[in-house]
């Protein structure tokens, strides 16, 4: 067959695009050539429906133990009792933890998008607020921390069957235990979603969620610098609380009904190749090398976050516990939709976000979100944030000149070549 390099000369832009620039979208990150290399594989090939030893197809018997493996590994990385590695992705994950859960109707509480929660924790647009009945907390207006007490007065109002925690633009920590205690009061399950802060959880970095919250999910391919899909996890099995049946009419435990929620109750088929790097990801996550990693993601963006309040930005919260910021730019006289685009044109890549008590829309909101999970990775450390924040500070003030963004996106090409990536590929 000939060779598509249409396709190929493609990916091989891409390439030279992840080369070229600073990344700072928080939740992307740059796999080991390894873990690539086991998604590029033969194991695309295979149909395995079920779960290793209990399949629904023949010749399973390799793609069982690489499964197996993942799910073995990713057991020991959180020292928990239960894990599922076919979700395709953190929604698929989020969305089977629902299922095997709630029933239509139910209420849920969750984190505002808006304030930095996340679709698939209720918002109007996805399943799970059209499924269920949403309900949300926020943040404080002048502290930009999690509303605890709007939290619990919620919860004790809605009564939701399900409190979900976690979130895709926050930089603080959370209470896990004040979440579950409020939980048990009003009888409601816990979802943790950790998929963006799941690296820095793994090496004890911020609190632990798997003691306080019944079940918790996450992306691989954020923090934990694996390949993109999901994870389901606890920590203990027990028994489900609100008496739901399987499709026998059998109380099971909860471990049974979350498999049955991801295969086959959203799922077919898991994608075995993505399994395999799932596996190898999680082997590097246990290694000294990853701990320095997670510890060097905070101290960047720690060093991020100081050199961006040297310049007057308005950080969500005044700070950071993890490995984002997010900014305000109101006082800079510039919408997040025109930052994006304006950096975009420096080559260096960050997302446009709401801050909190936004007065503009989702399209061109107020903020942006920087994180530094894949500029670590690309070996960068405390000292080069200054250049990071000084080129991001020019593009932002200098917006509608381009020979100054040409200008910065040459320095920023000129310092990225000593953050080699991906040299086997040429
Ligand atoms: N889209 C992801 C993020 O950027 O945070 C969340 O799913």
């Amino acid at each position: 067959m000939q060779r598509d390099t249409l396709v190929f000369d493609l990916i091989k832009q891409e390439l030279e695009r992840q080369r070229h620039g600073i990344e700072l979208i928080a939740s992307e990150n740059f796999t080991s050539l390894q873990v690539m290399q086991a998604m590029g594989g033969v194991m695309t090939n295979k149909y395995a429906e079920g779960y290793p030893g209990r399949r629904y197809y023949a010749g399973c018997e390799i793609v069982d133990q690489t499964e197996q493996l993942a799910i073995d590994r990713l057991k020991q990385i959180f020292n928990i009792e239960y894990a599922n590695v076919q979700p395709h992705s953190g929604a698929q994950a989020n969305a089977a933890v629902a299922l095997a859960v709630l029933q239509p109707g139910d209420a849920i509480l969750g984190l505002d998008l808006s304030m930095g929660g996340h679709l698939t924790h209720g918002s109007a647009v996805n399943y799970s607020g059209k499924l269920y009945k949403p309900n949300f907390y926020g943040v404080t207006r002048d502290g930009g921390l999690v509303d605890y007490e709007m939290l619990e007065a919620k919860a004790r109002e809605v009564k939701p069957k399900m409190i979900i925690c976690g979130a895709s633009a926050y930089s603080r920590d959370w209470d896990y235990a004040r979440i579950r205690k409020v939980a048990d009061e009003v009888g409601a399950l816990v979802m943790a979603d950790i998929a963006h802060p799941a690296g820095l959880i793994a090496k004890k970095l911020l609190n632990d969620p798997f003691d306080h919250c019944h079940f918790v999910t996450s992306t691989t391919h954020k923090t934990l610098r694996g390949p993109r899909g999901g994870i389901i996890m606890m920590r203990k099995d027990f028994e489900n609380p609100f008496g739901l049946k399987d499709v026998k009419g059998n109380i099971r435990m909860m471990s049974n009904l979350m498999d049955m929620a991801v295969f086959p109750g959203i799922q077919g088929g898991p994608l075995e190749h993505v399994i395999a790097a799932k596996a190898i990801a999680f082997g590097e996550i246990l290694t000294d090398e990853y701990t320095d990693y997670a510890n060097q993601v905070i101290k960047n963006s720690q060093a991020l976050a100081k050199a961006l309040v040297a310049k007057d930005y308005q950080i969500i919260s005044g700070g950071t516990d993890n490995h984002l910021v997010l900014i305000d730019l109101r006082n800079k006289n510039i919408s997040g939709k025109k930052a994006e685009q304006a950096l975009v044109l420096a080559d260096i890549t960050a997302n446009k976000n709401m801050v909190p008590y936004d007065d503009k829309s989702a399209f061109v909101t107020s903020g942006i979100r920087l994180g530094v999970p894949a500029i670590t990775t690309r070996g960068m450390k405390e000292a080069h944030m200054d250049f990071v924040v000084n080129a991001i500070d020019k593009v932002l003030m200098n917006a509608d000149d381009t020979n100054i963004l040409n200008a910065v996106k040459k320095d920023v090409n000129d310092f990225m070549t000593q953050f080699v990536l991906y040299p086997e590929l040429g």
